[in-house]
C-alpha cells in the first residue's frame, strides 16, 4: 500500500497518535488498537517530543503484529525510527529557524532510513500557535506562527510545496488550547493540489467534522483519546452516521 495515495485519496480519514513515552502497558495498547479498529481509524501516527528508538520500535512493532492499520512515523527526533513501520514522515519544520529541525535531525538518519526500505514521505511541518506552549515548540526551540496570521502559514505552505514536499502538516501541537482555523486548510487547498494533514487540540467530532469539510486530508488525534479512550466510540459513532448519510444520498 501507498501511504502517500491513500491520504491523497480522500479527505476527513482519522489518524491516532500514539506517544510511545505515554504507552502505559500492552494491555492498554491492546484495548486502544481494539477500539481503533471498531472506530475504523485510518491511520496510527506514533511519536512524540522525547520518545526513544527503543520506545519507538517497541510500539510500533507491537501495533503492527496485532492490528491490519497502516503505520506511520511521526517523528520528534531522528532516533524515532522502525523498519517495521509502513511510513515515515520526513518532518521539514519549516515554520522554524532551526537548523538541526530543518536538516540536523534529517542527516544523522539518512543512510538509515535509505537501508530501511520504508515509504518516505518529505513534510512541510507547520507549527501554528495553540494558545499554549507546546512540547513540539519547546523541544523543537522554535516560536509557531501566530494563530491569527493566516498569510504567513500560508506562504510558508506553499513555499514548501515548491521545494518538493509531498504534504503539509499544520499542526497547534499536542493538548493545544486552540485548533489549527480550519480557513487556513481551505485556503492552502484552494492553491496548491497536496493533501494536508492538521492536529493539535481537537478533541470533538464537532472539529472533525469541520477539518473534514474544509478539506483536510487526515485529522490527527492524540491527547482526547489519551484521556478518554471511549472518545474511539464516538468517532464510531460519527464515522457510522455519516457513511449512512452517503448511503442514503446515494439512494435518493
Ligand atoms: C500533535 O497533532 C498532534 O502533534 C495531536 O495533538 O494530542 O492535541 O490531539 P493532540
Amino acid at each position: 500500500m501507498n501511504i502517500l495515495s491513500e491520504i491523497q485519496s480522500k479527505t476527513g480519514q482519522l489518524a491516532l497518535l500514539i506517544d510511545p513515552e505515554k504507552t502505559k502497558n500492552e494491555k492498554h495498547l491492546s484495548e486502544l488498537i481494539k477500539k481503533a479498529e471498531f472506530a475504523a481509524i485510518d491511520f496510527f501516527f506514533i511519536g512524540g517530543s522525547t520518545v526513544t528508538r527503543k520506545e519507538t520500535e517497541a510500539v510500533v512493532s507491537f501495533v503492527k503484529a496485532h492490528s491490519v492499520i497502516p503505520v506511520v512515523l511521526f517523528p520528534g527526533s531522528g532516533n524515532q525510527l522502525s523498519g517495521h513501520a509502513d511510513a515515515l514522515l520526513f518532518l521539514n519544520l519549516l515554520s522554524g529557524r532551526n537548523p538541526d529541525f530543518l536538516i540536523g535531525h534529517h542527516i544523522s538518519c539518512a543512510e538509515e532510513v535509505l537501508e530501511m526500505n520504508i515509504e518516505v514521505i518529505p513534510t512541510s511541518y507547520l507549527l501554528i500557535d495553540g494558545g499554549k506552549m507546546t512540547s513540539a515548540a519547546y523541544v523543537s526551540q522554535t516560536t509557531p506562527i501566530p494563530r491569527e496570521n493566516n498569510s504567513i502559514s500560508l506562504k510558508t505552505g506553499i513555499a514548501g510545496y515548491l521545494m518538493g514536499q509531498k504534504l503539509t502538516y499544520f499542526d497547534a501541537g499536542s493538548g493545544a488550547l486552540y485548533s489549527v482555523p480550519t480557513q487556513l486548510i481551505e485556503e492552502l487547498k484552494k492553491k496548491i493540489e497536496t493533501p494536508v494533514i492538521v492536529g493539535g487540540g481537537i478533541r470533538s467530532v464537532e472539529q472533525i467534522e469541520a477539518f473534514k469539510n474544509a478539506g483536510a486530508n487526515v485529522i490527527v488525534i492524540g491527547n482526547k483519546i489519551e484521556e478518554n479512550i471511549d472518545f474511539l466510540l464516538d468517532i464510531e459513532a460519527y464515522q457510522k452516521a455519516h457513511s449512512e448519510t452517503i448511503n442514503h444520498n446515494k439512494t435518493v
